[in-house]
Order: structure tokens, then sequence, then C-alpha cells
């Protein structure tokens, strides 16, 4: 197995197609779509378009169906709810299809839809997605963060890390067989630093920062706790984990 490590979706490379590619975005997109699943909705389907979104979700019946929609870190007006995981309880998501766009998440995971397997990481599900790494023992994989507009994020290269960090020590692979980049060593490296305080972590991180001005600190503090989620989001169709 070799992991690439891509800090933004612009950086990810668009002339390849990897086995396994892991869309990241801590804060919050990939925390609230694992917290969804968890939580019993019946799928999440992914929209950088929001009035794209509003037209298919149209078709599914409105009792079935939860639209959430996020700009800035806010709640686009006229959706049933933004994009805080915590927001995502069983009696709001059971059952129904989660129709989400985010800032940057939702456009992360389209940027590797094309991969063999696509999955939604977060530190939340960690275990889950470094587990299946383990099991699966995919040739190629991506683990790509969402940043913030094109700019990196220190909350998706620490939850890489993360991943790669378990991945890397669970397997016996020797680090220099596993590195696919130099990101993903230096991804390991900001994990290790970090692992035991991930929460101060997401402080310190620009996107942290902006929550915690729209008074997001619960968010944070949940984001921040690893494996705590035994759920796999896996792309079953194009956009739809
Ligand atoms: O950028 C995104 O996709 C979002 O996760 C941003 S926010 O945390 O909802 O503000």
């Amino acid at each position: 197995m070799k992991l690439f490590v891509y800090h933004t979706p612009e950086l990810v490379p668009s002339d390849a197609i990897p086995d396994c590619a892991i869309a990241i975005d801590v804060l919050r997109a990939t925390s609230t779509m694992a917290t969804a699943l968890a939580e019993g909705a019946e799928a999440v389907q992914v929209f950088s378009d929001l009035s794209e979104l509003l037209q298919v979700s149209e078709q599914w019946p409105a009792e079935q169906r939860i639209r959430a929609g996020e700009r800035g870190g806010a709640t686009v007006e006229g959706f049933d709810m933004g994009n805080s995981p915590l927001d995502c309880t069983a009696a709001r998501v059971q059952g129904r299809r989660l129709f989400i766009s985010t800032t940057n998440g939702t456009r992360c995971l389209q940027k590797v839809q094309k991969a063999k397997t696509v999955l939604a990481g977060a530190l939340i599900n960690r275990r889950a997605v470094a587990n299946y790494l383990l099991a699966q023992q995919p040739k190629t994989v991506w683990i790509a963060g969402s940043g913030w507009e094109g700019s990196y994020s220190l909350e998706d290269t620490v939850c890489a890390g993360a991943i790669a960090h378990t991945v890397w020590t669970e397997s016996g692979a020797k680090l220099d067989e596993l590195a696919g980049n130099d990101e993903m060593v230096a991804a390991i490296a900001l994990y290790t630093q970090w692992q035991d305080r991930l929460l101060e972590l997401l402080h310190h991180a620009s996107h942290g920062q902006r929550l915690l001005r729209l008074n997001c600190h619960e968010d944070l503090k949940y984001c921040a706790t690893t494996d705590i989620l035994d759920v796999l989001p896996i792309q079953r169709e194009i956009g739809v984990l």
C-alpha cells in the first residue's frame, strides 16, 4: 500500500485514479456525514451546487429527506439545517436521506469521486477508516483534505496523519514503503505532535477560529474526538454515501 496525502482538493491529481480515496473535512462536513449515517440516515448525497441540491431533493418524498446547506460556516436560508454534526440526531435523520452542500467538504468528495473506492473520513471515525485500509490493503490510497477555499487546513492534515499513523504502526510496514509523498510523512509528524491535544490544535486552526466566532464550541469538541463512531461512509454510487 502507498498512502498519498493532498492538503486541498486543488492538489489532488486529475490524471490518475487511485484504488481508494478518502475525503476529509474534520470541520465539519465529513464529521457531519459520518454522524448522520451513524444515527441512521438512509444515505448522504453530496452536491457542490445549492440549486442542484434543491432540484434533485425535490424529487424525493419530503418526509424522507433532510436538506443541509452551509456557506461560510452559516446555515443557508431555506435549508432544514446547516453543517453541524450535532444536529444529526436520530430523531432528525433516521431513515432519511441527507442532501448536503458545504463550502469545501462536498467539493473535496466530488474531486475524488472517480476513485475505485471513496470514503469520508474524520477524527470521529478514524479507526473505522484505518481498519478498512488494513483489511482491504488497497494499493494506492489518496487522503485528501478539504482545506478552506484552496488553502491548507491544520485539522484535515492532522486527521490524514492520524489515519496514516494507525496504518503505519499496525501494518508493520516501514515508513518509506508506505509513504507515497512527503506530505504523508509530515501529516504523521503533525499528528504525533498534537495527538493528546487535538482540541487545542482545532482552536489554533483558522477555520476552528471561524467556527468559534460563530459559537460552535461544542462542534469543535465533538469533531476533535477520535474513534467515537464505528461507521464507514463509503460511496455506493457517484455522489451518494
Ligand atoms: O467547508 C466546509 O465544507 C464546511 O465543513 C465548513 S463548516 O465547518 O460547515 O463551516
